[in-house]
């Protein structure tokens, strides 16, 4: 009856916090973070609950092949074998008659997406697509602009920092737990936060200073901040002088976006403006004003994103310690990275069907934008694609307005989902295929990038219990019926062996603590030796990729159409205790909270005789509409209405979650249409909504 402890990696959302788990007799007794990781051995509530997956009665126990209409829940139970087969043979039909460029993808991105790469490229497809243009595309975009690198090249040195400033971040309930942890620690040593937010979250509970600002008024605050820094001359000189390219360009352009005129916008006084910047200078260069993770909400977004950017450049904060240090990857250790498992194929040179790269050039044509891809299975254009593999994504829920995505996929010969939980896409999917829950399943070898790189293993901690997959089993069958040989391994073991082969590291290594550090202490990448990887190796503030495509680097501002009576602005954002959409029906988790609720301001509220706990209808002129209680606050902008997302299932499988609570995204009408031109992503906030008493 002894403990074994197995050294895995959290999947409860895409942080993938180091776990370890104590196994007894087959079942999970205990689970916590890894205590011999770098990043701190900790978990979240909703880590804790991984186990809810493993004896859920609504698990997905076999493969599955439609019967019915897509969407109406007929399916057949079939084997492995089978639905390989049925999956590879379409696949092999559609690229017969249509070309290997009519094969979509797309899944979550993160550590683990190489084999996903190399089975696109291997088929030959230039259409590998991930979920981030409902996520952090405008902020990655924002960072390539300006610095040639995306948004991980610089990473949040928290612990060390001397003012951190979260705008459209919560950090203490949009969790990472090692920021949490570190930005904790250095609030301890007397690190100041300041919060900017359309309500007040529990980081602004937190906060030193809360600023409530009128939602998508960023962009003016922002300028403003500019304006003050450049005109007292608050900024950090010498690092200007040495690192910025264009400045005079950009203080011309601030010169009337001044905080009197910021006011007026964003309802946060001047004089508060003025004081926060200097607070900012006098902690430079240990500043971090977070960039956004989850910015995919206004068609300016990637302005606010890049004006962070520029502030976190002002104030010498890009390459410091305390600030955002360079990301240090295993060559800056003297080490040797992964071999990987993409590079076994030809690049793809074909073009995007979303444009990225060739239509759009300012847009990365790495994962691309999956709502461009979606309008083109619709149009054809600019060719068709006919056969989708949604791979551990949601769409249908992390897309707004899931029925025009429905009209767009009409035209799908195949639609496959992989996942392991029921999801709207994978109800409305021709063949889904199940993973085994992370508990159950290995993955390939990752690389945790940081101030100290290490490589990690997920392990099975337990062993399968139902005929579920892991991620290569899948592939690697699919890949051998396909004739893609070069990754048609046999087994996990040999995935590693190749990618571990130039490393100095072997399988061996990881087996006492499940991870291997390739350095000892933290890499901090010279300033003076590091080079942007602009043109002019320079911070660039007017990018010639986005003014080649017509977009200036310099907006003006422009202003936001006001909801009118009786309408708000929705708003929408996480939850501690629930990530997206997949953790409602978790057992667990769906206790802890099974419904989200509709904030809104007290005066508001009082206006059409709202009170608190009353039913409200929410709606969008005769299109959906939906009913949740009331959390009337003070705490929220009255221009604003706000609900946690990944709510308003109507899956039936979930039985759990099957019509608990309102689904933001589906008051989004034409939501895929309206999206940011600059960064690429999808702007869900700009829609008004209905809000009455039931
Ligand atoms: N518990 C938990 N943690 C998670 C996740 C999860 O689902 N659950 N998901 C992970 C993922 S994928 C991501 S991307 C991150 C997201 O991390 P965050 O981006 O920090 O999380 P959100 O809650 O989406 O949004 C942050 C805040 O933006 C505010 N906001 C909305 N509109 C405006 C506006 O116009 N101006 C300003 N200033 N603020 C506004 C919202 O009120 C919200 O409090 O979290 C990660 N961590
Ligand atoms: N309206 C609106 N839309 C949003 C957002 C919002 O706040 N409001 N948030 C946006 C953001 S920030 C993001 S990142 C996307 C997220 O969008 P998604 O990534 O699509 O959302 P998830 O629900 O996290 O995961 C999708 C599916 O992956 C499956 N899955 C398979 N394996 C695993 C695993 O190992 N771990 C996990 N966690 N899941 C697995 C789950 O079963 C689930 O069905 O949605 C975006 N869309
Ligand atoms: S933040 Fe929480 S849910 Fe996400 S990987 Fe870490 S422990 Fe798991
Ligand atoms: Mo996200």
């Amino acid at each position: 009856m002894t403990i074994e402890k197995k050294f895995s990696v959290c999947g409860m959302c895409s942080v993938r916090c180091p776990i370890q788990v104590d196994v007894q007799d087959g079942d999970i007794k205990f689970i916590q973070g890894n205590p011999h990781s770098p990043l701190k051995g900790a978990l979240c509530a909703r880590g804790a609950a991984g186990p809810g997956l493993i004896k859920d009665p609504d698990r997905i126990r076999t493969p599955l092949i439609r019967q019915g209409e897509r969407g109406q829940g007929k399916w057949r139970e079939s084997s492995w074998e089978e639905a390989l087969d049925y999956v590879a043979d379409k696949l092999k039909t559609v690229i017969k008659d249509y070309g290997s460029r009519s094969v979509l993808w797309s899944d979550r991105g993160g550590p683990f997406r190489d084999l996903h790469q190399a089975f696109m490229r291997g088929l030959g497809s230039p259409n590998y697509c991930n979920h981030d243009a409902t996520c952090a595309r405008n902020v990655h975009h924002a960072a390539l602009s300006l610095f040639g690198f995306g948004r991980k090249g610089v990473l949040y040195d928290l612990k060390n920092a001397k003012h951190v400033v979260l705008q459209t971040r919560n950090i203490f309930e949009a969790i990472n737990v090692k920021e949490v942890n570190d930005l904790l620690d250095a609030m301890g040593n007397g690190c100041r936060l300041t919060v900017i937010d359309v309500r007040s979250t529990v980081s602004a509970a937190k906060a030193d200073r809360f600023l409530l600002i009128k939602p998508g008024t960023d962009y003016a605050f922002n300028l403003a901040v500019i304006h003050e820094l450049i005109d007292k001359k608050l900024y950090d000189q010498d690092y200007v002088k040495k690192w910025f390219k264009d400045f005079q360009s950009l203080e011309n352009f601030v010169r009337d976006y001044t905080p009197e005129w910021a006011q007026g916008k964003t309802g946060i006084s001047a004089q508060e403006i003025r004081s926060f910047a200097a607070e900012l200078a006098a902690a430079r260069p240990s500043v971090i004003w977070h960039p956004g993770w989850m910015n995919a909400r206004y068609t300016d977004s990637f302005y606010v994103s890049r004006t962070i950017y520029i502030i976190n450049s002002l104030l010498g904060a890009i390459g410091a310690k305390g600030g955002l240090p360079f990301m240090a990857k295993p060559g800056d250790c003297g080490r040797k990275g992964l071999k990987a498992l993409a590079n076994k194929f030809p690049k793809p040179d074909e073009k995007r069907a979303d444009g990225a790269g060739w239509k759009h050039k300012h847009i990365d044509s790495g994962p691309g934008l999956l709502h461009l891809a979606f309008k083109a299975i619709e149009t054809e254009d600019p060719y068709p694609v006919k056969a989708y593999i949604a791979y551990r994504h949601d769409p249908l829920m992390a897309f707004p307005d899931p029925e025009a995505q429905k009209k767009m996929l009409e035209k799908l010969d195949l639609m496959v989902s992989v996942t392991f939980s029921w999801s709207a896409t994978a109800w409305h999917s021709d063949v889904v295929l199940p993973l085994s829950p992370y508990l159950e399943r290995e993955s390939v070898i990752a690389t945790k990038n940081g101030l100290k790189p290490h490589f990690f293993i997920r392990q099975r901690a337990i062993e399968p219990r139902h005929e579920n997959r892991s991620d290569w089993e899948i592939l690697c069958g699919l890949a051998r019926r396909l004739g893609l040989e070069a990754m048609a391994f046999d087994s996990i073991e040999d995935i590693w062996k190749f990618q571990l082969q130039d490393t100095g590291v072997s399988i061996e290594d990881f087996e006492t603590t499940g991870l291997v550090p390739l350095t000892d202490k933290p890499v901090y990448l010279d300033q003076d030796k590091f080079q942007f990887k602009t043109e002019s190796g320079k911070i660039e503030i007017l990018a010639p990729k986005w003014e080649n495509s017509g977009i200036p680097s310099l907006k003006p501002y422009q202003d936001k159409p006001s909801p009118g009576p009786g309408l708000f602005r929705i708003t929408f954002g996480r939850c501690g205790v629930h990530t997206q959409g997949h953790t409602i029906n978790n057992p667990i988790l769906f206790e802890q909270m099974p419904e989200n609720v509709l904030w809104i301001n007290t005066d508001k509220a009082a206006e059409m005789d709202i009170a608190q706990g009353d039913m409200v209808r929410v709606s969008v002129n005769g299109y959906y509409s939906g009913q949740l209680k009331a959390r009337v606050t003070e705490l929220i902008h009255p221009e604003a209405v706000f609900m946690v997302h990944g709510f308003g299932s109507q899956v039936p499988a979930e039985t759990r979650a099957f019509k608990k609570g309102v689904a933001d995204f589906r008051l989004m009408k034409g939501g895929m249409e309206i999206w940011d031109q600059a960064g690429g992503g999808v702007a869900l906030q700009e829609h008004f909504v209905k809000v009455e008493k039931v």
